[in-house]
């Protein structure tokens, strides 16, 4: 069997966790227009007969501004040792730019086998001539250009991946999904609701933590979570007027939450303010994993 690690890096909201779902079939990993939504190395793992792929999805390398962002960066780095293949993901209407700089110099100082990967191109033209560039210029094996919202070039990109992958075990049991546990998926389906429902500051400031999932007796799966936010302002938006946004993000997370388990599921969620959870919280920075992703 060939098997590997495969990890994938770059600036914010290049699509690096849409290419994952795609990789493996399905919606493993939460996805936004926002950057940043990616916060931990999270391992997604494919097997089919001949191969076991593990993708490790990292949060977008750019300049930290509290200790969780120093966090963030630093696990995408981590990331980047002792893997097979990495995979480097390239806005194609953005193209090259500073923050790719330093991701190059990481690149260079890890020593891997490394594609060069552009993607988003159905919004952009004239990407060719440039991708390749970079690639002779840096010396990255290939470069393959990907549309994941038009399945363009994945299947191709996919391909090159496992014959990139050498001859090794299976590391996972063949069902795995993620290494993350399910009070990890959950926290993270209802922060990608919280993400995708509200604007400006309060994306960055939202922590979630799945306090409690106990199986009850009529095969109802109860579940509690508590979205921790900077500001008392930030909480009166997220509960919202007459309770109506709260309601909604556990409406869509609670849906969500019942496919992936195929289980009917009682959704609890509270908010919380906690000060500057970012920069000095370290319960809240050790309970969403962030402890984790240095190791
Ligand atoms: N148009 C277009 N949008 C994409 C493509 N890939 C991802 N996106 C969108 O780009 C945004 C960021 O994607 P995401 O996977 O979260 O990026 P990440 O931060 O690198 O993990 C989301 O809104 C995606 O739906 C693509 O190939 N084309
Ligand atoms: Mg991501």
């Amino acid at each position: 069997m060939k098997s590997g690690f495969v990890t994938l890096v770059g600036r914010p909201n290049v699509g690096k966790s849409s290419l994952i779902n795609s990789f493996v079939g399905r919606k493993v990993l939460i996805v936004t227009e926002k950057p940043q939504t990616t916060r931990n190395r999270i391992r997604c793992v494919y097997t089919d007969s001949e191969h076991q792929i593990i993708f490790i999805d990292t949060p977008g390398i750019h300049k930290p501004m509290h200790r969780l962002g120093h966090f963030m960066v630093e696990a995408a780095i981590q990331a980047m040792k002792g893997v097979d293949l990495i995979l480097f993901v390239v806005d194609a209407t953005k193209g090259l730019g500073e923050p790719e700089e330093r991701i190059v110099e990481l690149l260079r100082a890890s020593k891997n086998r490394t594609f060069l990967v552009i993607n988003k191109i159905d919004l952009a033209e004239d990407y060719h001539r440039w991708a390749e560039l970079a690639k002779e210029k840096y010396e990255f094996e290939k470069v393959f250009f990907t549309s994941v919202v038009k399945n363009e070039g994945i299947a191709e990109l996919f391909e090159a991946v496992k014959s990139a992958m050498p001859d090794g075990p299976m590391y996972f049991p063949p069902d795995t999904v993620t290494d993350r546990p399910l009070s990890f998926q959950f926290a993270e389906i209802i922060r990608e609701k919280v993400l995708l429902l509200t604007r400006d500051e309060v994306p960055h400031c939202v922590a979630v933590i799945v306090d409690e999932i106990t199986e009850r007796e009529n095969g109802v799966m109860y579940v509690a979570a508590t979205i921790y936010v900077e500001r008392d302002s930030q909480k009166g938006i997220l509960i919202g007027k007459d309770g109506r946004m709260i309601k909604q993000i556990g409406t869509l997370a609670r849906l969500e939450m019942e496919q992936i388990t195929a289980k009917k599921i009682y959704l609890d969620l509270h908010v919380k303010v906690k000060k500057n959870w970012r920069d000095k919280d370290f319960i809240i920075l050790n309970e969403i994993g962030m402890k984790d992703d240095l190791r």
